[in-house]
């Protein structure tokens, strides 16, 4: 483990919340074991390790049913461990990978069998090196014909000179983390009006409202991003899911506790109907469709 990395919450609390049957976690991870997936030498981090019983145990633990598992950046391109988790889940799986141009169709197409469904496109600075467009721009068109998506992580104060990008992208586009607000500047800021923007004129565009233990400033229980949240939910109900993160990389301060952050979920998506969307039917369509 990295000096102070902080490991996932030894023993969550059961939420209060009941997720609808078939919900899904659709952001979340797994690292290692390290002795059977080494992690990537070109890591920024090295987590402790968060293997899939440990994922799948969590899951039936917070009353979800599947999950859509990450590629995380201390794994890079080494697609192994997350694959060895989709295909170990009885169909309960679904995969983001991360690639680089020099994979193969053949390597494609065996992950698309393995049932990874997106690739992701890292911009933030602390976790990845930079890669061009242009390579950006062909591992899209490749991936698009397998019907999967991109899904794209970056800061919010970068969407300006991403945008022209992201907007050019031949399929849909899932954004991680609310595109990672800023929070004391508050839900009116000009920066989160751009990214609602954004999203209204582009109906292939998805959201994550996921993390809101990054953005907080406040704490659990998160009341200073709920509105964040809440508002995307709102919005964009038909293009939104939501994801617990675990074992939620790099936390400064302390692990979640995943039953509170499951508890959130009441508190930006109100009605049944609400969650029903969040939960099941968005994700079920993107990912199991
Ligand atoms: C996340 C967030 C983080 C890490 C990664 O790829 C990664 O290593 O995604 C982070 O540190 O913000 O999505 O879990």
């Amino acid at each position: 483990m990295s000096p102070g990395y902080i490991p996932f919450h030894p023993n969550p609390s059961k939420p209060k919340l009941s997720p609808p049957p078939g919900a899904v976690d659709a952001h979340c991870h797994v690292f290692g074991p390290e002795r059977k997936f080494p992690y990537a030498s070109e890591r920024k981090y090295t987590p402790c390790d968060a293997p899939k019983e440990k994922l799948f145990a969590l899951r039936d633990f917070l009353g979800f049913d599947k999950n859509v598992i990450v590629q995380a950046s201390c794994h890079s391109k080494d697609n192994r461990a997350m694959i060895d988790a989709l295909e170990s889940s009885a169909g309960k799986a679904r995969g983001v990978a991360f690639v680089g141009e020099e994979i193969t169709d053949a390597e494609l197409k065996a992950m698309d069998r393995a049932r990874v469904r997106g690739v992701r496109f890292n911009f933030v600075r602390r976790l990845v090196d930079f890669t061009p467009r242009e390579v950006l721009d062909r591992i899209a068109a490749r991936v698009a014909p397998l019907g999967w998506h991109i899904v794209v992580y970056f800061e919010m104060a970068d969407l300006p000179q991403l945008e022209p990008f992201f907007t050019s992208l031949p399929t849909t586009v899932v954004i991680d983390h609310m595109g990672t607000p800023d929070v004391k500047k508050g839900v009116d800021h000009p920066e989160n009006q751009r990214f609602h923007r954004l999203m209204e004129r582009h109906k292939n565009f998805w959201v994550k409202a996921t993390c809101p233990e990054r953005m907080t400033l406040a704490g659990a229980p998160y009341d200073d991003v709920v509105p964040f949240a809440k508002s995307l939910v709102d919005k964009f109900g038909d293009r939104v899911i939501w994801g617990t993160d675990w074992p939620h990389p790099n936390m400064k301060k302390e692990a979640p506790d995943d039953g509170a952050l499951v508890d959130f979920i009441p508190r930006i998506a109100l009605s049944a109907a609400a969650q029903q969307a969040l939960l099941v039917d968005n994700p079920m369509r993107l990912y199991w469709g």
